[in-house]
């Protein structure tokens, strides 16, 4: 009950209760773009802001698709589960995208939308706006349900509880990943009594897969670990078991930090030729372990898939052979391995010592070509504006990369200090998860690296607006190439000797003229810069920081860089 001026008490209503519930379950934020299915949840805000009730906070986002960009970085950043609200099913239209890079890299987040109101007359909260018989939809979930885990509408008040902890104990359950809840203004305006609820448990591997695995480390002569993405704790036991036992391990596709960049055994981002000598390849968190139609391990290699969901069963198609598969957390997979190795590991030590011997000259060679590849020239090339953030902007410095950092030459030691774009590869997801982390761990440096492409898809003036209205000072770095290069290239993969190839494959890639997008985000109050020579850019990063971390103010670095 609340109080009213007059004296006069209120019952709770559900939208209230639907807050609270979000509270309970770990929610810090509600990242919301209102519309007319609102009303309830701004009256449960304002009566919580009067009451001092634990809601979450709400962060105004003005496009959906950036909110749930937000809510990404922000489970990065905390392991939370994150909640969004959007209007009905166009707002829910818009979010879509960002959802499909969430899903796939199995973030819990509770994507609530509102409902056209039920009723056409009578009922507090009936219908009051043409638009609201337009937006109704036989299926509003039928448009999210590939992406969700589970959806559900509220139909009876004093369920709207219930409901959350169950959205939540089926997006926390692993592998996580986010749940729809409709919420129809009708019974979210009702009066109710309240809710409460439970946590999901992580998963943990058989003890006869991992020995069976153990075994076959033990017995290898040329093993490889191919992983993708790992939390932090799963980093220092990949970086333990990657050491004593000499294997190399690949990051393909990464989309987070696997291992530290200078671990002895962190062979870079490609397969190639490791995968193809191997005899026993692990794939570990990783849904595409090497690009089939390039390369594949030798006939009579041992595969062994480690995953949450080593099937990835909501992918459509997959066929990467396995000859065993360990269904388990990352970090419990490889801390039950380590254990299992070392006593098998006696009669395997000299093996070891020769790989590690092998291993230490060929890291000579790669780490040589890399200095090579990296170095000044006369324009600024993606392979050392990636040295120089990496080196220019410390180890602590958290980076969104929404593809265009060159991984290899970017160096990034600690856990938890770059993310991707997931394998859905919906653009426009590196701004807000940028912003979305700066939210969730307010006292750390967030750095957006950005293809001009990936900028422009990001809502950038909706980016901007968040940043300075919300207080989320970060730095963006566009790599601005003038141009959409994964295009290009797809076309130049396949018609080079086309006709597409006389003209270079820019065709449908030209981003000619570029904005200038240093003056554009300017005029929205960020510090920026445009950076083309090469001598410039140290300074250039280090005063741009600067006015972050110091300055506390958002900055934007235009970087010219032909590629
Ligand atoms: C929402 C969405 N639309 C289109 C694409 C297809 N796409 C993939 S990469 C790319 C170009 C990216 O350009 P940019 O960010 O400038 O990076 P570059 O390729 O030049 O490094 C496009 C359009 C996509 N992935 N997502």
């Amino acid at each position: 009950m609340a109080v009213t001026p007059t004296g006069r008490e209120r019952p709770t209503i559900a939208a209230e209760a639907f807050l609270r519930a979000l509270a309970d379950h770990g929610a810090d934020y509600l990242f919301v773009n209102p519309g007319t299915d609102f009303p309830p949840i701004v009256e449960a805000f304002d009566r919580a802001k009067k009451t001092n009730a634990r809601v979450p906070k709400p962060v105004l986002v003005p496009h959906e698709n950036l909110a749930v960009a937000m809510a990404h970085g922000a489970y990065l950043m905390s392991g939370r589960p994150q909640a969004v609200m959007v209007h009905v099913n166009v707002g829910t239209a818009n979010t879509i995208n960002n959802l499909a890079n969430l899903s796939r890299d199995r973030v819990p987040l509770i994507l609530a939308a509102g409902r056209t109101p039920l009723t056409e007359k009578g009922a507090f909260g009936t219908r009051s706006r043409p638009i609201q018989w337009g937006q109704e939809m036989f299926d509003q979930a039928g448009m999210v349900r590939e992406l969700v885990k589970w959806d559900y509408e509220l139909r009876v008040p004093a369920q709207v509880g219930d409901m959350v902890a169950r959205g939540v104990e089926v997006a926390m359950a692993h592998p996580r990943g986010p749940v729809y809840l409709m919420l129809p203004r009708e019974p979210l305006s009702a009066p109710l009594t309240e809710p409460i609820a439970p946590a999901a448990a992580p998963v943990h591997p058989d003890p006869r897969t991992i020995a069976t695995l153990a075994e076959w480390i033990a017995g290898a002569e040329r093993p490889l670990i191919i992983t993708t993405v790992l939390a932090p704790a799963a980093v220092r036991a990949l970086g333990a078991l990657a050491e004593r036992c000499a294997i190399p391990v690949i990051a393909h596709s990464p989309r987070s930090v696997c291992l530290p960049s200078s671990h002895p055994m962190h062979f870079g981002f490609e397969p190639g030729t490791l995968v193809a000598d191997a005899d026993l390849v692990i794939v570990l968190e990783c849904d595409v372990p090497w690009m089939p139609h390039l390369q594949h391990p030798p006939a009579g290699c041992r595969i062994a898939h480690v995953a949450e969901d080593p099937f990835f069963v909501r992918y459509p198609m997959r066929s990467f052979p396995s000859d065993l598969s360990v269904q388990s957390g990352a970090t419990n997979a490889l801390e039950a391995l380590i254990e299992a190795v070392e006593p098998r590991l006696q009669m395997a030590d000299a093996r070891i010592a020769a790989r590690r011997a092998r291993l230490t000259e060929r890291m000579r060679t790669r780490r040589a070509q890399l200095t090579k590849d990296s170095a000044v020239g006369e324009r600024i090339s993606p392979e050392y504006l990636s040295r120089a953030i990496g080196e220019t902007l410390g180890e602590d410095a958290i980076i969104f990369n929404e593809y265009p950092l060159r991984a290899d030459h970017c160096p990034r030691e600690k856990p938890g200090t770059f993310f991707a774009v997931g394998n859905a590869g919906g653009l426009g997801w590196g701004f807000g998860a940028a912003l979305g982390a700066k939210l969730a761990a307010p006292d750390t440096f967030v750095v957006a690296t950005l293809g001009d492409g990936a900028y422009m898809f990001s809502n950038p003036t909706v980016g901007h607006w968040v940043s300075a209205a919300h207080n989320l000072p970060i730095l963006t770095i566009v790599f601005n190439n003038s141009r959409y290069g994964a295009v290009r290239r797809a076309t130049l993969s396949m018609f080079k000797d086309g006709v597409a190839g006389e003209s270079d494959g820019r065709m449908l890639a030209d981003l000619d003229p570029a904005p200038p997008y240093d003056e554009i985000a300017r005029a929205q109050g960020a510090y920026t810069e445009r950076v083309e020579k090469p001598s410039d850019l140290p300074d250039a990063l280090t005063r741009a920081r600067d006015a972050v971390v110091d300055g506390r103010r958002q900055a934007l670095l235009n970087v010219i860089t032909p590629y």
